[in-house]
């Protein structure tokens, strides 16, 4: 039987910098190497923040947001092979192909696929497969996971374990995924070595459980957002205690495996921290990993690098027009700059492995989660994000 238009609920986010709103959508059935989906939960990164803000040169509006969320097949299109309705599945915004130049590189994991009209907002064919109010609404990310029906690409998606506790595996669609995948993938961080992140959300968070697992024998995580979390109670695995905000925050670094703290304000002789780094901290870093998308933190995180041989990782997102600066003679005396999308990971072969973790308990993901909210609670959930009161907000969608 051929599937039909479904009427359904998404947010809908018709501007930049306005608030969504809670929409009846139409979803069209997938049509050749389709799958539609129902989004079961959803989780809110900064990149959707990002992008809500108008930043993303690649933002294009109306648009339904979202790309970290675990599903269920609905129904699928011509030729899809590789799922079928009923599976559990996670969108992946970097899909893999198996056949493109890239997904034939061991070097990569940006299958270029359908790079081109996913940055435009659409499917392979160019069109949409949403429609509100009689407009054509436009994808995300190729995941578009803030609505309760999604049609992605076969090759945007994974089948994943039925048994995977649903409500937290959605987190490997991106964040906790990247973060991990940075240290693993990308910095191949040894054992021993010293590691600094800067950026205490849930993907440098992440970064900092990667390095304790790869056994770094020195993590120094460094944040300066002095209210991030709401004291009192915030999520199962840590009660907060009250202590100053910034306490709290460095209390939960520690919780994930750092070693050191820094909260960059806290330099009085105001010298720039990549000096105060190197002169307090060995020369310098083995490895250092952006978890901000700050251009200056950026600079900051390559320059503690230690000299001879420290790698530093790019993984914040800083919007358009946005560029980096430094030294060449930074590079010249062995430092290397470097980047990372989704943490490296080839997607379909990968997130699978990555849910088999999760459920074997050697990736544990609770930390990571300080609120679960109903999803029309969606606006209230991007506000305590920008104000930095959140890590992971997962929606039921
Ligand atoms: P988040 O907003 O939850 O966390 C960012 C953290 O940085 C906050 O704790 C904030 O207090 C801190 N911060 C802000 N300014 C700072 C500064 N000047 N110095 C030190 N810390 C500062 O964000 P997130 O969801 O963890 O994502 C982090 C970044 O990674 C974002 O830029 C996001 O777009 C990007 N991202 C990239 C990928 C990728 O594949 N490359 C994947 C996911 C997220
Ligand atoms: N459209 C954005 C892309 C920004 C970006 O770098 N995105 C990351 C993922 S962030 C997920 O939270 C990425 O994987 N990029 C790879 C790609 O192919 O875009 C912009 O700024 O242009
Ligand atoms: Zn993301």
């Amino acid at each position: 039987n051929v599937p039909g238009i479904i009427t359904c609920k998404a947010a809908v986010a018709w501007k930049a910098k306005k608030p969504l709103t809670i929409e009846q959508i139409e979803v069209m059935p997938p049509q050749k190497g389709e799958v539609r989906i129902k989004n079961l939960f959803s989780a809110l990164c900064h990149t959707d923040a990002y992008t809500l803000d108008g930043l993303d040169p690649e933002g294009i509006f109306p648009v339904i947001l979202g790309h970290e969320a675990t599903g269920i097949v609905e129904s699928v299109g011509e030729g899809v092979k590789s799922v079928k309705p009923g599976d559990y599945v996670i969108p992946l915004y970097i899909p893999q192909c198996y056949q493109c130049e890239y997904c034939k590189n061991p070097k990569t994991n940006l299958c270029q696929a359908i790079r081109v009209t996913q940055g435009q907002g659409t499917m392979p064919d160019k069109t949409v497969r949403y429609k509100c109010q009689g407009k054509d609404v436009y994808h995300f990310m190729g995941c578009s996971s803030f609505s309760e029906y999604s049609v992605v690409c076969e090759i945007s998606l994974c089948k994943i374990e039925s048994s995977a506790p649903l409500d937290k595996v959605c987190l490997l669609g991106c964040g906790i995924s990247t973060g991990y995948g940075a240290v693993i993938n990308t910095a191949k961080v040894e054992a021993g070595s010293t590691v600094a992140v800067f950026g205490l959300g849930a993907v440098g968070l992440a970064v900092i459980m990667g390095a304790k697992q790869v056994g770094a024998k020195r993590i120094l995580a460094v944040d300066m957002n002095s209210d991030k979390f709401e004291l009192g109670k915030l999520y199962e695995e840590v009660i907060m205690t009250y202590a100053s905000n910034i306490l709290v925050i460095f209390l939960l670094a520690k919780q994930f495996g750092a070693t050191d703290v820094l909260n960059p304000k806290d330099l009085k002789d105001k010298v720039p921290a990549q000096q105060y780094l190197v002169e307090n901290f060995d020369g310098g870093f083995d490895y250092t990993f952006e978890c901000v998308g700050n251009v200056e933190v950026m600079r900051t995180a390559l320059e503690c690098a230690h000299k001879g041989w420290g790698v530093s990782v790019i993984v914040g997102v800083a919007g358009a027009g946005q560029e980096i600066k430094t030294r060449p003679f930074q590079l010249v005396t062995g430092r290397t700059w470097k980047g990372t999308a989704f943490g490296g990971w080839k997607s379909r072969d990968s997130v699978p492995k990555l849910v088999q973790q999760v459920i074997d308990g050697s990736l544990k993901l609770d930390g990571f989660i300080s609120h679960k909210f109903p999803f029309e609670q969606i606006n209230e959930a991007f506000e305590l994000l920008h104000a930095g009161k959140a890590l992971r907000i997962i929606l039921t969608n």
